[in-house]
């Protein structure tokens, strides 16, 4: 354990100085791989790549507009979408990174862009050119890009919303019940990112039963209330509608709600239970709510607005995290640049009522406490955890995690030997775990406060997992810049945990286990089956690579199950249907 425990500190180390080297220009500066290749870990930044397929005119020429043809132009755009967007903003007014709009890009000229392009600044912006992801002519083209007037992507309105829509089985012909002989209960949807598409692996089984198209690189899995539906989002705002029941369960309905997207939700307060279902986007920024049997869009909300604290006008907030209420009929949109949390009341939709919390900018994930009550969600870029109290509406906290750039995934909850009833989150910066007390009838004195922090495998942590009927909290680090740490998973035993002492570490050689050689592969993303006794991991490899799913006892932790497929490409998150219509974590 000790030779672990200094790797571990070695890694923080490594990790530490790469988030330094990044600076604290925000959020996707800060989760920057050293090299932006094609790795998982670029993979990471929000690559706008819907938005780089769309065609946008050469605006037309100016006094002083660097010279660019149609052709360099659709490069320049497609490159800045890709590679640059997720810091600067679509429109270049700035997100976590520094505003690029023509005044201030012309004032600084081309040489200085140049060069600021191809060497980067200790203030966040990588070296695109030294480290050889643009070549020479592309920095030139850039440099001349960014002096142009920056294109605005449309806007996806109704019009287009409804023109995407297409209902493959119309509610009256959809089966009264379930038609096949799978426990669907215990199902588990595996997102297939880099071939558009999920896989449904019966958790009892192992065995695939269905894969589906679905749209680009799609993203996240949510259920409805009920169980029978399951939703998918992808990057190109593609949300399809699984129908469980079928005899081999397939897409019901389809829409787009936007260019890019990442998430999708339900409605699942009581009375309320597979009526609604609602997507977040990141172009344009705005949320729809669609009608829970077909997806028909029902009402689009834009989220631009004024940053929360200082009041100036932000173009695109986009979209992150909403999870569903389960103490009002409610969801909860987590709106990324303004730092605004909105509980949406979806019970009249002709007059819409949204409660308006400020919280802190930069939100992303997050899940609720064990209770259900309170939602936690990481101001990944400002370190740290927004609590709301969903029964009043009203934000609890806001608390730092003391480490950088939490990413909690939904979190885990547990109940701590000595400090009581829990959240955790990792982070994406150091190797920290961060417990949150969350009882404040039962131990008012630790509720809301970082009660505790030690060290996992390594920097680069995305997702953290426990279960009520499982003693093991598990922690993955699949952006760490080492192989040996992106290949396994940290377990603590949590009934031996102590207040104010690191709690023993495990390390559990996944990829070794799964017994791929070829490539380097990352784990990712621990979820348990229904009873809470495995846990999956995804060993997510290149896209021409094999990958794997490695199933691990959760009590004796050993190795259950490796289930390997052709068609299992590139697995990255996976959701089991228990735990995600119930919010179990
Ligand atoms: Fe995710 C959740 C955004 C990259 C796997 N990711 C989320 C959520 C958001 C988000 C807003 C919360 C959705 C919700 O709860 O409603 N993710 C983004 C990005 O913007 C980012 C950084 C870059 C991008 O261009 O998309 C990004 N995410 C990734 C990946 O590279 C991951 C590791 C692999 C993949 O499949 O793309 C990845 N994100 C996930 C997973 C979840 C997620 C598995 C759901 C976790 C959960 O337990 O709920």
């Amino acid at each position: 354990m000790k030779t672990q425990a200094q790797k571990a500190r070695q890694t923080l180390l490594a990790s530490a100085a790469l988030a330094l080297t990044l600076g604290a220009s925000g959020a996707w500066a800060q989760d920057k791989p050293a090299v932006h290749g094609d790795t998982p870990a670029a993979a990471y930044e929000p690559s706008m790549t819907t938005l780089a397929e769309i065609n946008v005119e050469l605006p037309g020429r100016k006094p002083g507009d660097p010279v660019m043809t149609q052709e360099e132009f659709n490069t320049g755009k497609e490159i800045y979408f890709q590679r640059c967007a997720g810091c600067h903003g679509v429109l270049r007014k700035g997100a976590t990174g520094k505003p690029l709009t023509p005044d201030i890009t012309r004032e600084h000229g081309y040489d200085y862009l140049q060069s600021f392009i191809t060497y980067g600044s200790p203030a966040g912006m990588p070296n695109w050119g030294t480290s050889g992801e643009l070549t020479e002519d592309e920095v030139d083209l850039m440099a001349r890009y960014v002096m142009l007037d920056p294109p605005a992507p449309p806007e996806f309105g109704m019009p287009e919303m409804k023109e995407s829509w297409k209902v493959l089985v119309e509610p009256k012909d959809r089966p009264t019940q379930k038609m096949n002989d799978i426990d669907i209960t215990n199902l588990m949807s595996v997102t297939l990112r880099d071939s558009g598409q999920i896989a449904l692996i019966d958790g009892g089984t192992y065995e695939i039963r269905a894969v589906i198209d679905t749209g680009y690189a799609v993203h996240i899995s949510r259920m409805s209330a009920s169980g029978r539906y399951l939703f998918v989002i992808g990057r190109d705002a593609k949300v399809n509608m699984i129908d469980l029941w079928m005899e081999t369960p397939a897409t019901v309905a389809e829409i787009k709600v936007g260019s890019e997207a990442r998430s999708i939700e339900t409605s699942k307060f009581e009375g309320w239970e597979d009526k609604y279902a609602i997507a977040g986007a990141y172009w344009p920024p705005q949320y729809v709510i669609m009608d829970g049997e077909t997806l028909e869009p029902l009402k689009i909300v834009s989220t631009r607005g004024n940053i929360y604290d200082e009041q100036t006008y932000h173009p695109e907030p986009r979209v992150a995290s909403i999870l569903a209420s389960h103490y009002n009929p409610e969801f909860i949109v987590n709106v990324k640049e303004t730092g605004k949390i909105l509980m949406v009341d979806y019970t009249d939709l002709k007059n819409l009522k949204t409660t308006e919390i400020e919280a802190e900018r930069f939100l992303h994930d997050g899940g609720l406490d064990s209770t259900h009550r309170y939602f936690m969600v990481a101001a990944n870029a400002r370190g740290k955890v927004a609590v709301v109290d969903t029964k009043e509406d009203k934000l609890t906290a806001l608390i730092e995690t003391g480490g950088q750039t939490p990413h909690p995934g939904r979190g885990a909850n547990f109940v701590h030997p000595e400090l009581g009833p829990v959240w955790a989150t990792s982070h994406l910066g150091d190797d920290s775990v961060a417990l949150i007390g969350t009882d404040p009838e039962g131990h008012p004195d630790q509720a809301w406060k970082l009660v505790q922090s030690f060290y996992a495998l390594g920097g680069g942590s995305l997702f953290i997992k426990t279960h009520p009927n499982s003693h093991h909290l598990f922690v993955d680090a699949p952006l760490n810049p080492e192989a040996e740490v992106t290949g396994s998973v940290a377990v603590f035993d949590i009934d031996t945990m102590k207040a104010g002492e690191d709690p023993e570490m495990k390390v559990l050689p996944i990829v070794e286990w799964s017994g791929i050689t070829e490539g380097q592969p990352r784990v990712v993303q621990p979820e348990f089956n229904k009873e809470g006794t495995e846990v999956w991991f995804s060993v997510w490899n290149a896209k021409d690579k094999e990958s794997a799913i490695v199933v691990v006892d959760d009590k004796t932790l050993e190795l259950k199950q490796v289930i390997k497929d052709p068609r299992l490409i590139t697995p990255t998150g996976k959701f089991n249907v228990t735990n995600t219509m119930k919010d179990i974590y």
